[in-house]
């Protein structure tokens, strides 16, 4: 099963990537995002996404075959039953191995997809022994982002497109990334300062609500450098669109270099981390 999926994965990102014309992203590392035509979810690169990717394909197969099986019943009926080849209809009301059939077969189906969904469920649900913690507290329209162990926490602010430099995506580019060491498991916990938002990152398969006064919890780790495209996407007021999260992926010297600038510029001052933690418990 597994072969078969990986093939029809392959060949769905081959037609994926011809499709958007290949857009080459020419002195980048590895970036993921939103592409032009693209087909299918972006490629995972954190265990979450790519079990998650795998689910999807499961499921597409399943309901492939059902959907052709149902098709298929329905042509036969209409054809072998139509009224001049089948004139005098059947009385036939009941047969119980039938229904049996149709109930407890559907029923195993069910089960099929029930056993793997919550096993990925529980297995996005929370990070067991995470590395780091972050702390991502929504705002109307921008998010910030506390690293309580380092003392650091900056905002991070779409760049408009008229401030746009040369590669920097519309309405995806932030002035301040969130960066993370490649192949840390990092606590993710997700908070607002007013309305509800949702922290949406579709490469790493995690998608999780700020909901005022609440903190959740959820967490990714990423296995490939790179830059990383996602969105608020839950309806939070005006500026929603504007409200793009970036996420860096850093090799683990690269990401100190990162921490020990970071300390510097974002160091966070008592009042600034008070005044948000009164925001949101005054919610
Ligand atoms: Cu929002």
């Amino acid at each position: 099963m597994d072969r078969i999926l990986g093939i029809a994965v392959t060949w769905a990102r081959r037609i994926g990537w011809a499709a958007t014309g290949l857009v080459v992203t020419t002195g980048m590392a590895w970036a993921d995002r939103p592409r032009e035509w693209q087909l299918g979810m972006q490629d995972a690169v954190t265990p979450t996404q790519e079990k998650l990717a795998w689910l999807h394909d499961l499921l597409l197969i399943i309901i492939t075959l059902i959907t052709i099986f149902v098709l298929a019943l329905l042509v036969y009926v209409c054809v072998r039953f139509r009224e001049s080849r089948n004139p005098v209809p059947s009385k036939t009301s009941h047969n119980t191995i039938l229904e049996v059939a149709w109930t407890a077969i559907p029923v195993v189906i069910l089960v099929v997809i029930a056993i793997p969904s919550f096993q990925l469920l529980y297995f996005a649900d929370r990070a067991v022994e995470p590395d780091m913690t972050i702390k991502v507290q929504a705002h109307q329209w921008y998010w910030s982002y506390e690293y309580p162990d380092e003392e650091i926490v900056f905002d991070s602010n779409m760049v408009p497109e008229s401030e746009l430099s040369d590669g920097q995506l519309r309405l995806l580019d932030v002035d301040n990334r969130m960066v993370v060491p490649v192949g840390k498991k990092v606590q993710v916990l997700v908070t607002t300062a007013d309305v509800m938002h949702s922290f949406f990152m579709p490469a790493f398969g995690v998608q999780i609500y700020g909901t005022p006064g609440r903190i959740n919890e959820t967490w990714f780790q990423v296995d490939k450098a790179g830059v990383y495209y996602g969105q608020c996407n839950q309806i939070c007021g005006l500026n929603h669109a504007y409200m793009p999260i970036v996420v860096e992926a850093l090799e683990p010297a690269a990401y100190d270099a990162w921490l020990a600038d970071a300390k510097t510029k974002f160091a966070s001052d008592d009042s600034a981390a008070g005044r948000r933690l009164a925001a949101v418990a005054s919610r």
